[in-house]
């Protein structure tokens, strides 16, 4: 199977965690992408979404879903969602597509995170993928110096040449050469620095449940 039909089959597997007449929280990415489609035959038992980024919220409108502020929703049944590396215990590293500050504050507010990912993602230790961090641009360079002190080596994500900017109006920072075996309390760590939006390790927000796509089928890590 190639990696795209391994999205789809967790995109639809995916269904199954999604109770009739409940608000879906909806991700963001290639993955994604693949259970919105799925969630087309759905969608007239789906009253609404909280999405965490403008691209998912474009598809889902396309699709005829209402899209729902999270401020207007208490709580959201389950959130579907990527990643960009998941170890066995469902925590995460995500932020590759740059929405992972709407992701978290999507994830805080769902009662369960089911994230859908193929078998490439899965990791035994957390830090070969690029670290995102967003960051509050006057504080990206003493961010990257901070990095530096840990071992990893960080900077600024350029788009088209300059530095991204995020729906949020911030910048992204990549870290590499981190080994990240205490998750937890590394989050805990860089959320408290100045500056620093959010960190794209998911250990306090982690998966409840992981559909890995293999090719023997839909593996759940839980
Ligand atoms: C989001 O999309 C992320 O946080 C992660 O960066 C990415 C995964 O994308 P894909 O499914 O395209 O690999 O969920």
């Amino acid at each position: 199977m190639t990696q795209d039909e391994l999205k789809a089959l967790v995109g639809q597997a995916a269904l199954q965690y999604v109770t009739p007449g409940e608000i879906v929280g909806v991700g963001t990415g290639s993955t994604v992408n693949k259970f919105i489609e799925a969630l087309a035959t759905l969608k007239d038992r789906v009253p609404g979404a909280v999405s965490s980024s403008e691209a998912s919220t474009a598809r889902l409108k396309a699709i005829g879903i209402p899209v729902l502020e999270a401020n207007a929703v208490e709580t959201i049944g389950v959130y579907i969602d990527g990643a960009d590396e998941i170890d066995g215990q469902g925590h995460m590293i995500k932020g590759g597509g740059a929405a992972l500050t709407r992701e978290k504050i999507v994830a805080a507010q769902s009662r369960r995170f089911v994230c859908i990912a193929d078998e490439s993602k899965l990791v035994a230790t957390l830090g070969a993928f690029p670290l995102p961090v967003e960051v509050i641009p006057m504080a990206t360079a003493r961010v990257i110096r901070q990095f530096a002190a840990l071992g990893g080596q960080a900077r600024v994500r350029l788009k088209d040449g300059v530095p991204l900017v995020t729906d949020n109006g911030q910048h992204i920072v990549d870290v590499t050469g981190l080994k990240i075996s205490d998750p937890l309390g590394f989050e805990s760590e860089v959320n408290q620095w100045p500056g620093v939006v959010t960190v794209g390790v998911f250990a306090h927000q982690k998966a409840s449940v992981c559909l890995l796509g293999t090719a023997e089928g839909v593996r759940t890590l839980s």
